[in-house]
């Protein structure tokens, strides 16, 4: 098949789940096409016979304060689709991308199927806001299959998007490009051997609350020799090493910003934390799960699609960073830690692993061509 794919390119789940599943559909002999503005991240050194990248450039006009890309990415899609003879156009995120894709198919008039996968705040959080969601409905009402990335993620769409006929196809995981054995040699990281290593990995969006995550480390270091890796940057990152500072936690918090890769970084961590408000599925802690990392993360979104409680992980309730912190002590302990980081390696690997997930969008391809 000829897949074209558009996605968002800078760091995050939805870019970073479009290009895993890029690379493994190449694997499978498949030709991709990516169109959007940047070569998406994980892809930068990934260039490869079956995979294109097609980038949207924007002219400037003075008249025009807001360039609308949009527009020019429906173009590009269009274009794309001619020049390459696609035989579907998968879409992931819905905002813009699925309007951009609807427009696309209007002006190739050639009946091109459409898929999007939604993956989190393009429903849950920008996809409510007014400005969008009325288009962002039709649009996606338009499509040929709509997917969730978890069943908490089709709920949100049906309730506050009024769409019905979404599968489920949940994140994935390729093990690997991710797992336990993968220690990058260059570890940025100024801590002792002793000391536990706990990591969070975001976008450093006010969702995701690394205040509380920075609270919880605070406690856990009263009672374990521990040091805390935080991966990513955003709009948060002031106000968070502002409370580090105040907190006297400079020398145990280490902010290493935005990396390309985290797959060599992972093996390293003892475990991983998130406390986000919102959360459709967690990538970031699947793909810690899957390097053998437990997580403690608040019981939000699909995360309990995700973590079986007590047994990878535990699910705690939002902004309670006290029983986060106890139980975030529990898994640490020498006692305990084998136990929950196996489990977490099989869970990550059993039922979410790539050769399980992947045909899923292989099969949906099929049925939507045939
Ligand atoms: O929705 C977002 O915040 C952006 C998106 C991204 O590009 O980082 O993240 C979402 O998609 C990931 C991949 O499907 C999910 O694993 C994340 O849970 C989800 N983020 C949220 O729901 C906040």
């Amino acid at each position: 098949m000829k897949i074209g794919v558009v996605c968002h390119p800078t760091i995050g789940g939805s870019g970073a789940l479009a290009s895993e599943l890029g690379l493994w559909l190449a694997d499978q002999g498949h030709e991709l096409h990516f169109i959007s503005h940047d070569v998406p991240f994980r892809l930068r050194k990934a260039m490869g016979k079956k995979i294109f990248c097609h980038t949207v450039t924007l002219q400037h006009y003075d008249l025009l304060k807001y360039p609308p890309y949009t527009m020019a990415l429906a173009a590009k899609i269009a274009e794309v689709k001619k020049w390459h003879q696609l035989d579907i156009i998968h879409v992931h995120y819905a905002i813009p991308h699925t309007i951009s894709a609807f427009l696309a198919r209007e002006m190739c008039q050639c009946g091109i199927k459409v898929v999007t996968t939604l993956h989190g705040t393009d429903v849950t959080s920008i996809g409510r806001d007014s400005n969008y969601s009325e288009l962002t409905s039709m649009a996606l009402d338009r499509c040929d299959a709509v997917t969730a990335v978890s069943e908490s993620l089709k709920c949100d769409a049906e309730n506050y998007l009024s769409l019905d006929d979404i599968r489920v196809i949940h994140n994935f995981v390729d093990p690997m490009r991710f797992h336990p054995g993968l220690t990058s040699e260059h570890f940025p990281i100024d801590c002792c051997e002793s000391e536990k290593v706990i990591f969070h990995v975001s976008n450093f969006r006010n969702l995701k609350r690394i205040e509380d995550t920075v609270q919880v480390f605070h406690r856990i270091r009263k009672e374990v020799p521990s040091h805390l890796v935080l991966v990513g940057d955003g709009e948060s990152m002031g106000r968070v090493q502002q409370q580090c500072r105040a907190l006297d936690l400079e020398d145990h918090v280490t902010f290493l910003g935005q990396q390309d890769s985290v797959a060599g970084l992972y093996p390293r961590a003892d475990l991983f934390l998130l406390n986000s408000e919102l959360e459709s599925f967690g990538l970031s802690v699947l793909e810690a799960m899957a390097c053998g990392v437990p997580a403690v993360t608040t019981n939000v979104g699909g995360l309990s699609e995700v973590i079986e409680e007590d047994v990878s992980g535990h699910l705690c309730e939002l902004g309670d960073v006290e029983s986060m912190a106890l139980r975030a002590l529990h898994i640490l302990d020498e006692k305990n830690h084998q136990r929950y980081s196996d489990a977490a390696l099989k869970r990550a690997t059993e039922v979410f692993g790539i050769d399980r997930i992947g045909p899923e969008y292989e099969g949906l391809y099929r049925e939507l061509i045939d």
